[in-house]
């Protein structure tokens, strides 16, 4: 098992590498879709159910010489890019809504698949909503007051329609649109999500690829009037049944996981890697489950880190955990503090654990 670190496209600077070296990681996670649009400082605590903004990669494909000069840059540090994480809205958003642009986006990403293959990079993470991440509330309610995120079902208009032109929470087209994306049942999605893997995944497989899916986030059977997938632990094992393949696997989100309401998060991380289903975890704590619950450090919430990584190590995982969200900490640099608090916990769990 490895300790990795997450990156936004924000913060994928010379510095923030040796960040994640300094704290420990030896892998990175890195998000290419710009949404999370707060510099050095990220911030996911702000209002974002307006969206998280507009993608300006409308019609720019990730290309061979971007990424393969990125990746000399985060080798340079010393560490090893094994993951990217979503796929910009901009490139697939009619496959997610079934539109007429679906046949030649779902060609692009498998280009893009091809260009991964050949760069290296081993993992890509992808996150199956039309609604994307969404409904959550920024408030000081972790440990000594700390800023973090509040999922608060009675605060939101769970069934507030989703305006043309954006999916995933972001704009991908800023020309305006009348009019809302029409409901969608899950039977539906379920559909969209097989077109997906039977079109990619066989690519995946030529080019020694896992596609990974994170759990939906919010995990609520229903939001914005598009009936959800991986919101159970029923419907995410349920991915397993649409496509058998190495390729086909799980971006392993603990907070999510435990959010979801009857779920065991021992039970699944068990599981799943036993069967080496599982591309990389994301290590993120939480108190509650929807419809209420918060995100907390890491050592406090409902999940106990140390039985979880147990479970890993003694199935032999051998992939990457990083940290995923973290309430931010008061001083200049909020997200930079909670993440090496976060780091630094995993690091001395695992210290642990090697010597069991
Ligand atoms: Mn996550």
């Amino acid at each position: 098992m490895k300790l990795g670190f997450g990156l936004y496209k924000s913060v994928l600077t010379k510095d923030n590498f040796k960040f994640a070296k300094q704290g420990g990681a030896t892998h990175l996670v890195v998000q290419l879709v710009d949404y999370v649009q707060t510099g050095n400082n990220p911030s996911l605590t702000g209002d974002y159910l307006n969206g998280w903004g507009v993608t300006d990669n409308k019609d720019q494909l990730w290309q061979y010489d971007d990424l393969l000069a990125l990746k000399k840059e985060i080798e340079a540090e010393g560490l090893i890019w094994e993951a990217i994480e979503n796929i910009d809205p901009a490139h697939w958003y009619d496959v997610l809504l079934d539109g007429s642009r679906k046949a030649e986006q779902i060609e692009n990403l498998k280009q893009t698949l091809k260009v991964l293959g050949k760069i290296g990079i081993p993992i890509l993470g992808y996150n199956f909503s039309i609604p994307g991440v969404w409904g959550w509330t920024g408030k000081f309610t972790g440990r000594g007051g700390a800023k973090s995120i509040e999922f608060d079902q009675s605060l939101i208009d769970v069934d507030s329609p989703i305006p043309k032109g954006m999916v995933w929470n972001m704009r991908y087209n800023t020309e305006v649109e009348e009019g809302v994306v029409e409901s969608v049942t899950r039977e539906e999605m379920w559909e969209r999500l097989k077109y997906f893997l039977n079109e990619m995944i066989p690519v995946a497989e030529e080019n020694n690829i896992k596609l990974v899916a994170h759990p939906d986030d919010p995990p609520l059977p229903k939001m914005r009037g598009i009936e959800k997938l991986l919101y159970s632990p029923e419907e995410y094992e349920h991915l397993l049944d649409v496509y058998d393949s190495p390729s086909n696997g799980f971006e392993f989100c603990m907070g999510t996981v435990q959010e979801m309401p009857g779920s065991d998060v021992y039970d699944m991380l068990d599981r799943f890697s036993k069967q080496n289903k599982i591309g990389y975890v994301h290590s993120r704590n939480v108190i509650g489950k929807v419809p209420y619950y918060r995100e907390a450090f890491i050592d406090e919430g409902d999940i106990d880190m140390v039985k979880a990584l147990r479970i890993l190590k003694k199935n032999g995982y051998d992939g990457v955990i990083i940290p995923d969200h973290t309430p931010e900490m008061s001083c200049d640099a909020p997200w930079h503090a909670g993440m090496a608090f976060a780091l630094g916990y995993l690091k001395a769990v695992l210290k642990i654990l090697e010597k069991e």
